[in-house]
């Protein structure tokens, strides 16, 4: 027990300094792989919440939105105990489910620009801008979860310490004004003030990493695919169904199709 306890504040220690850590053998590898089974017999029949990209090798799933209402396994596993009580402990608040999806990037999918989550400005129902996430809650961590090995090889996430972020800006506003506009794209001016770690992941692995920061991802140039859950908590506070309401929000949002999809293509 002692032991446990230890690396769980090594684990905290490294979070509270980088913004990110891994977590080795986190969860258990068979409930991955029967969720990873299930979705792929599911994703044979189309659905809305499908996206699909083109690749050199045809039109290929790119993510589930809300993945967790569609899966009822993903949602156990994305909420569990485990996951929140872990996120708890390193923020040292309680936070809860805000979005939720599973990323697909088959061979010869692409990756994701350097970005901050959350950080862009949006036009709501009725055409007055709101603060990206910062709307629902000031705080917010990222979760990935792969479904299968994530490598440099296949398009792994990059993580930057969340202090290169304070190098563009101190706080939401500063920050999302140094980013490109309406989205959260770094400035290629701005680029190199962030330093990216690789994040390499075998299954039952996670990462767990703090909206402030800056990440990336490669393209697949590699024969293997690569799954993830990327799932989002907020902060707990006031408001009550938070999650609805940033999907509400988002459907109703004036922004055009692609500022809403809020992905680096
Ligand atoms: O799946 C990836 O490689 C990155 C995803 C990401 O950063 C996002 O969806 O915000
Ligand atoms: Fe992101």
């Amino acid at each position: 027990m002692k032991s446990i306890n230890q690396s769980k504040l090594t684990l905290k220690k490294i979070y509270k300094k980088n913004g990110f850590v891994i977590i080795k053998n986190f969860i258990n590898t068979e409930t991955v792989n029967k969720i990873k089974k299930e979705i792929l017999v599911k994703i044979k029949k189309k659905n809305k919440f499908f996206y699909y990209e083109k690749t050199l090798k045809g039109l290929k799933i790119r993510r589930i939105e809300k993945i967790s209402n569609f899966s009822k396994k993903s949602k156990s596993l994305i909420q569990s105990r485990n996951i929140l009580n872990i996120i708890g402990y390193l923020e040292g608040k309680k936070h809860t489910l805000f979005k939720d999806k599973l990323n697909f990037k088959y061979p010869g999918g692409k990756g994701y620009l350097p970005h901050i989550d959350g950080h862009f400005l949006w036009k709501d129902q009725k055409g007055k801008y709101q603060k990206g996430w910062k709307k629902y809650s000031n705080n917010f961590v990222n979760l990935v979860l792969p479904l299968e090995k994530t490598d440099k090889t296949n398009g792994c996430i990059y993580v930057s310490k969340k202090n290169d972020t304070k190098k563009v800006g101190k706080n939401f506003n500063q920050i999302a004004k140094n980013l490109i506009l309406n989205n959260s794209y770094i400035e290629k001016k701005d680029l190199s003030k962030f330093k990216f770690y690789p994040i390499e992941l075998e299954v039952g692995d996670i990462c767990l990493f703090n909206w402030k920061c800056a990440h990336m991802s490669k393209n697949n140039n590699s024969n293997r695919s690569r799954m993830i859950f990327y799932s989002t908590y907020y902060k707990n506070n006031k408001y009550k169904d938070v999650r609805a309401k940033y999907y509400r929000d988002k459907l109703l949002s004036k922004n055009t199709k692609a500022q809403k999809s809020l992905l680096a293509n």
